[in-house]
């Protein structure tokens, strides 16, 4: 049989399963990350939760009711605990009732537990009500982390300095917030950090600002085995989500390697397409990607057809000099590397809504890596062993 002959019954090999695989480990690997989010109502708590996770909870239509005045909201990465902070006409104090809510909560699965507080507060108060300081002392008691939200903040700029600043009355609120007392005498107000944020500006339109503080403190203050959960499940921080996925992609590169360690001829490249696909599923997840539902079947087999190993090594190792018609350790290393860097690209685009999935078959090739690519992967390698 000629090896041209044996090329396609080769790439039927190539399964998408390993690509679902990938992305299940991954999911199951960080787990999800859970915030509560406590405030009066129409503080902006549902605006705060779009602008930093920008997920589209209405149309998924959950949210499911636990309890009167407590709402959860979740998918595989993300867990809202959307917490009202007074019921009218209840006979609970606030924070009683808060505290109810919380050994509801605390009765739940291990994997709905909260990580996190934004306690909200709308940044034209001018002082925290008796009753906000007793839930927020209620949350530290439970050994909850809270931040201290400032809602709703009407920013200005100096004209000088071009800096941002704040009306008097919120610099005035700031700073009882920074020192709170009763008349003079100190009062405690237990939370972990301030963070002054808007979602629009006061005409309703335009960027938020603080929101960057705003998932920096909560990461900070994240216990260390739920940070990746959060630097998966926000959404504003694309750098974080690099941070993750290179070594996902160098992981599976030194895989790759290890597979060919003994060269295989390039009709057997498929070999890679598994360690390659999980490393694209992988990725998929830290990206948040639900590819499964936002692909048919097909079109996802194809695309791992198209982005690993056989047919970039069809179509690039007769132009590498000297690689013959075998793949070794260095190049399956360079082409998974290339591969992992092209697929975290083509991510990114989609995550950020740049590009749209169901149109990923016919860009797919802007995004696959070149052969330019896959060489200066080997000569980054080349270098490093030297
Ligand atoms: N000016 C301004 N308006 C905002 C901001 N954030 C939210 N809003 C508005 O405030 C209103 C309430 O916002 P939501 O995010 O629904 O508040 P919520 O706390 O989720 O409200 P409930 O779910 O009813 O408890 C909406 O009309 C928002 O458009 C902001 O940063 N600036
Ligand atoms: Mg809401």
């Amino acid at each position: 049989m000629s090896t041209d002959s044996k090329e396609p019954a080769q790439e039927r090999q190539i399964n998408e399963q390993d690509f679902l695989d990938g992305s299940e480990q991954a999911k199951s690997r960080y787990g999800r990350f859970n915030l509560a989010i406590i405030g009066d109502s129409g503080v902006g708590k549902s605006s705060l939760v779009n602008a930093v996770f920008s997920r589209d909870w209405a149309k998924v239509g959950m949210g499911l009711p636990v309890t009167r005045g407590v709402h959860y909201y979740n998918d595989d990465s993300l867990g809202i605990w959307d917490i009202e902070g007074f019921e009218i006409g209840s006979e609970l104090s606030p924070s009683d009732l808060l505290k109810s809510h919380l050994k509801t909560i605390s009765e739940r699965p291990a994997n709905e537990q909260i990580s996190v507080v934004w306690y909200c507060v709308e940044s034209h108060a001018s002082r925290l009500t008796p009753a906000a300081i007793a839930m927020i002392q209620a949350l530290d008691s439970a050994g909850l982390p809270v931040v201290l939200v400032l809602t709703k903040v009407d920013w200005g700029k100096n004209p000088i300095t071009k800096s941002r600043t704040v009306t008097h009355d919120l610099e005035q609120f700031v700073e009882w917030l920074e020192n709170p007392n009763d008349n003079g005498v100190p009062i405690t107000v237990p939370y972990e950090k301030l963070i002054l944020t808007s979602t629009r500006d006061k005409h309703g339109k335009g960027k938020g600002h603080g929101l960057g503080d705003l998932v920096t403190e909560t990461l900070a203050l994240s216990p260390e085995d739920e940070k990746d959960a959060f630097r998966i499940a926000q959404r504003l921080n694309l750098p974080w989500k690099r941070e993750l996925a290179r070594p996902v992609v160098h992981k599976a590169a030194a895989a790759a390697a290890l597979a060919t360690a003994t060269p295989i001829l390039i009709a057997d490249a498929a070999v890679l397409a598994p360690i390659q696909l999980a490393m694209m599923g992988r990725i998929a997840t830290i990206y948040d990607l639900e590819l499964k539902t936002m692909m048919s079947a097909g079109a996802l087999a194809q695309l791992g057809v198209q982005f690993t190993g056989q047919a970039l090594a069809r179509s690039f190792l007769k132009l590498i000099p000297g690689a013959g018609s075998v793949v070794g350790a260095s190049v399956a290393f360079a082409l998974t590397a290339a591969t992992g860097e092209a697929w975290l690209r083509l991510c990114e685009q989609v995550h950020t809504g740049k590009l749209d999935i169901k149109k990923i078959s016919e860009s797919w090739s802007d995004y696959a890596p070149s052969f330019l690519d896959v060489v200066r992967k080997i000569m980054e390698q080349k270098l490093t062993k030297s």
